[in-house]
């Protein structure tokens, strides 16, 4: 009983001390990649102020929606890792931060617990980007798969998106939808500034 209680004490503890360090962290962070690259709306963003995102391209396929949409800044995001959150701040020259938002095609509901990887090349064909994206949240753009990334010149980019199948439990009308993997080729234009 007593060791229960300490148990959960302590559980209730790390939970706070999660908690408190997230949102003391988040302020600084924000403002801090906002004032370190290029001026934009972010610029003196505090913790939980929407940062604005450009729409990219999207893309339909097999039930699957993919839309690529991008943040002109790169972002410290946090993410689960065996059971801690922890930081990922920008690499320097990261000066985008890049969102696949996955949806069903039909009802457009978000989709969670995927396998999401992208492989994005930009003018040229030089690589940018290529392996697994990170869930996340942000304010005002919901669930999505994301990373920072250096989209350095403006030009034609593709991204090459492979959707695994949501880990999600189904109503009987989705039991047979989105059930295999699925490539996505979403073509966009980036302007550098
Ligand atoms: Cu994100």
């Amino acid at each position: 009983m007593r060791s229960t209680t300490r148990t959960l004490a302590l559980g209730c503890a790390a939970l706070l001390t999660l908690a408190t360090a997230g949102c003391g962290e988040d302020a600084p962070t924000t403002s801090a990649s906002g004032s370190t690259t290029s001026s934009t709306s972010a610029g003196g963003a505090h913790g939980g102020q929407r940062m604005s995102s450009v729409a990219l391209g999207s893309a339909s396929r097999a039930g699957l929606r993919v839309e690529v949409a991008a943040m002109r800044d790169a972002v410290t995001f946090t993410v689960a890792e065996g059971g801690r959150m922890r930081k990922h701040p920008p690499a320097p020259g990261d000066n985008a931060h890049v969102m696949v938002l996955v949806s069903d095609a039909e009802s457009r509901d978000r989709l969670p617990d995927a396998a999401v990887t992208a492989q994005i090349t930009g003018p040229g064909g030089a690589p940018v980007h290529n392996g697994p994206l990170y869930p996340m949240v942000g304010m005002g753009v919901g669930l999505h798969y994301g990373d920072n990334m250096r989209l350095a010149r403006s030009g034609r980019y593709r991204a090459s998106i492979v959707v695994g199948p949501p880990q999600v439990g189904r109503h009987p009308e989705l039991a047979d939808r989105y059930t295999k993997p699925v490539r996505l080729d979403v073509p966009f234009a980036w302007t550098a500034r």
